[in-house]
């Protein structure tokens, strides 16, 4: 391991001899010889103060030993075996429930490189402010030391990491959601690789003698990213992106900075194969912001007569995509998790049976309602409720206390945490070290009006304009108005871990890497019609649309050149089985050009914000969108 500034950067020269004469508990030894990571367990440990410290193995027998002991705690509930092998449920703290936006910290040396859509705190004062939270903060738990590798051990395309949390739930996730243990250990003693260091803590330490809680978290929270020396501090929750550090913190903002130096992309997408009647399989990647079913995308199902003519779709990805060109210049791509970290409620035998099928087993349930049998169950499972549960927050929950206050079982933002193995359409080629070579890149939107069902942009710099400006409508009562577009650049507003319009100028530039680009294209399976109805079916029915992307990307089917790009006539889809009409496909597709007058202002109010980063392809791409409609 390399160890420049950075990797374990932070040490004092006495820490090694001080991990072994603390008065802790060590309930392993450590897992590792790297003198680095050595020294940086002890500096953690010296600073945090915990009662034990456990080099995590991944065997399967610690997880079972973790797994009790949250039993034991309370903070886990086993499932009934029977029914849900191998699952665990846990709610948390009310307090405690999603990812914190506006407490989550890009603290690059300059506040002109995080960008106006981060939150920015000087790297120095924040140093200082974590180093008091940070002191001890351990005290009366046990701190685990995780090695973990996003994408498969050994290709590549991976990077190594190592979390330092204070809570098993972390280790118990993180073990579903990325390679860790023995494996990854043995990567840092062997190479040079650097690694990304992460601490974590929920912030809550225990008293002697005090009884510890089910959740513990603090009302404080700090999301901290240092993308110059790579390094995550995560404080105050035990949540989901908050938590588990590989993920959106690692996978995303720090990976997004690395991809930015290094020549590749760090992206918000899911990952999947098409396998046409030939059985050739083109790959795609697909970026969409939240709410808009990708996770349903990534598993979809073929509709019965085009899975007779032999179209299949296999399942890479649901979240995040690492996107880098081969020597031949090519886009090759691989998940970096080996987990679905997924939304529960609205996952449904009819919207997502590879998704169910997934989770049944060796899974772990948070914030969703529990059955009297000891089963999990949450909004939009089936058709009809359980007689009675108990909640997210612990309360007992009926059909008729829902009607009556509107209370709901589960959280909306309850998860599943579900082995991507288990998946009945996991892409054979899904751990391939070198990837999956990418044809085309999708992105979309929850629009009701003016976006198409789909279009193909002329260009690489065209489509690069169509996920710069890409955007969602709010649904629930979130913050702002309900049916407003919310502009989110490539799925990437809460995840570009530095200025958006560096990151807008990096994807301009991969172009002149690459051999090949893949093509891009946008999506909108949510169009209403006057009486406010959805017009598409959406669902297996997107096969439909997917078809003519690959087929598009494989230059096999035909288009109509329209002011926004190419689209489908009519009599370019496969309509097998499907009695949609044309005029109410014309209706899907019409691009209105008084709707597109006001959709362009959004795209310059958004440009308006960053303006001085942002690369003049945007803004002649916008003035040749304005000339043509
Ligand atoms: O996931 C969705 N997808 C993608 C599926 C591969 N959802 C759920 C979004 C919430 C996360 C969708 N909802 C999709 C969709 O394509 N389309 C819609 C809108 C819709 C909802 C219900 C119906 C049709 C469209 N069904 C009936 O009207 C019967
Ligand atoms: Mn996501």
């Amino acid at each position: 391991m390399r160890s420049g500034p950075g990797a374990f950067a932070v040490y004092s020269a006495r820490s090694v001899e001080f991990l072994n004469t603390m008065k802790v508990r060590t309930s392993a030894k450590p897992l590792s010889t790297n003198p680095n990571l050595l020294k940086w367990v002890a500096k953690i440990a010296a600073l945090t103060k915990p009662a034990a410290i456990h080099w995590v193995d991944g065997s399967q027998e610690e997880n079972d030993a973790l797994c009790a002991q949250m039993v034991e705690a309370g903070t886990f509930i086993k499932l009934n075996e029977k029914l849900w092998p191998g699952c665990y449920y846990a709610r948390s703290d009310a307090n405690d429930v999603a990812r914190v936006e506006d407490r989550t910290f890009i603290c690059s040396l300059s506040k002109d490189n995080a960008g106006p859509t981060n939150n920015w705190v000087d790297p120095f004062q924040m140093r200082k402010k974590l180093k008091g939270l940070f002191a001890g903060c351990m005290a009366g738990r046990t701190m685990y030391v995780l090695p973990f590798s996003m994408g498969p051990l050994g290709s590549p395309i991976s990077q190594l990491g190592v979390e330092i949390t204070d809570s098993p739930y972390v280790v118990v996730n993180m073990r579903i959601m990325a390679r860790i243990g023995l494996p990854v250990f043995k990567e840092i003693d062997k190479d040079e690789k650097r690694v990304v260091p992460c601490v974590h803590s929920v912030g809550a330490p225990l008293a002697p003698g005090a009884k510890d809680v089910s959740w513990p978290c603090n009302k404080e929270k700090y999301i901290v990213h240092f993308p110059e020396t790579r390094e995550i501090w995560s404080y105050g929750s035990g949540y989901g992106g908050n938590a588990l550090l590989g993920k959106k913190c690692f996978a995303l903002r720090i990976a997004s900075n690395m991809a930015r130096d290094e020549g590749w992309m760090a992206e918000h997408m899911l990952i999947l194969g098409v396998e046409d009647p030939k059985g050739e399989k083109t790959y795609v990647a697909a970026a969409f912001p939240s709410a808009c079913g990708k996770t349903n995308f990534a598993m979809l199902i073929p509709p019965a007569p085009l899975r007779d003519k032999g179209w299949k779709i296999w399942t890479v990805g649901d979240d995040i995509a690492w996107i880098k060109p081969d020597a031949s210049g090519r886009l090759h791509a691989i998940n970096p998790e080996a987990g679905f970290f997924g939304v529960a409620p609205g996952t449904s035998d009819k919207t997502n049976p590879n998704a169910m099928v997934s989770l049944a087993k060796n899974s772990i349930f948070t914030n969703v309602a529990l059955t009297p049998e000891g089963g999990v169950w949450w909004e939009g499972m089936t058709d009809k409720p359980p007689a009675e549960c108990i909640d997210w927050q612990g309360n007992k929950w009926t059909p008729a206390i829902a009607k009556e206050t509107g209370a709901k079982a589960a959280h909306p933002n309850s998860r599943f945490t579900a082995p991507a193995s288990q998946c009945p359409t996991i892409d054979p080629d899904w751990e391939k070290p070198e990837g999956v070579p990418i044809s085309a890149i999708i992105f979309g939107g929850r629009r009701a009006t003016t976006m198409p069902l789909v279009y193909q942009a002329f260009n690489w710099s065209a489509g690069v304009y169509t996920g710069a400006t890409m955007g969602s409508e709010m649904t629930a009562a979130a913050a702002g108005t309900v049916g407003k577009v919310r502009r989110d650049p490539f799925a990437m507003l809460p995840f570009c871990g530095y200025h958006m319009g560096d990151y807008f100028r990096h994807w301009i530039m991969m172009q002149k890497t690459l051999s090949e680009t893949p093509r891009i294209f946008h999506v909108n399976w949510f169009r209403k019609d006057a009486a406010g109805k959805f017009i598409w079916p959406g669902f297996g029915d997107n096969m439909r649309v997917l078809k003519w992307i690959v087929d598009r990307a494989r230059g096999r089917a035909l288009g109509k050149e329209t002011p926004i790009g190419w689209q489908p006539r009519f009599d370019d889809i496969d309509w097998t089985g499907c009695d949609f009409s044309r005029e109410q496909f014309d209706a899907l597709q019409v691009v209105d050009r008084t709707a597109w007058r006001a959709e362009v202002m959004g795209h310059e109010e958004l440009f308006l914000d960053l303006h001085d980063h942002l690369p003049k392809e945007m803004i002649y791409e916008r003035e040749l969108l304005i000339c043509r409609l």
